[in-house]
């Protein structure tokens, strides 16, 4: 792979099954990618070495997964003037609103971008548009992956209008 432009971190290996979505859409549209983990709470020094280095190694969107009291996003947005889109992740105790409102709720002055709950996928896509800005081929990409969208949408309104919502639903559950 490339040098990378995006950055995956995450703030525990267990958010992995959800950030890998991000990581396969970002494949999906040839954006190169890194991906780690690293810790706000557990691994601080880490942490801050990596947000001020990132824009001098050539990362141009940062992506941040973490739950529960999710200050990874934050922070990072803090020592960095990339753009930062913060994931947050579904946890145990309060199903991942806590991560929510830990992330979105960033104080005046240091923004983080936020999806929603478990929302990696997104936020894969988001990064490869800003990236896109100045990438003609990649914009091409996006453009092509909305109209595949739209045209699913279309067929499934000509299906279910053919065949009415009874046998439609029928074949749904088979
Ligand atoms: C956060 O704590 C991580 O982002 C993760 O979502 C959560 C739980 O981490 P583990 O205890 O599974 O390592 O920092």
């Amino acid at each position: 792979m490339s040098k990378p432009i995006v950055s995956i971190i995450m703030g525990s290996d267990s958010d992995l099954p959800v950030m890998k979505d991000a990581a396969e859409i970002l494949e999906q549209f040839n954006v190169p990618y890194e991906c780690t983990v690293m810790s706000a709470h557990r691994s601080p020094e880490k942490v801050a070495q990596f947000a001020k280095e990132a824009e001098g190694r050539g990362i141009q969107v940062i992506i941040a997964g973490a739950g529960g009291a999710a200050h990874l996003a934050g922070v990072v947005a803090s020592l960095t003037t990339l753009p930062v889109i913060g994931v947050p992740i579904k946890s145990k105790a309060l199903n991942g609103v806590d991560s929510l409102y830990s992330i979105v709720q960033m104080p005046p002055g240091i923004p983080v971008a936020t999806v929603g709950i478990d929302g990696a996928k997104n936020a894969g896509i988001l990064a490869a548009s800003i990236v896109a800005l100045n990438n003609e081929e990649l914009r091409n990409t996006l453009k092509a992956y909305k109209q595949e969208m739209d045209e699913k949408v279309g067929e499934k309104a000509k299906r279910l209008e053919e065949m009415g919502y009874k046998a439609y639903l029928a074949k749904m559950s088979k």
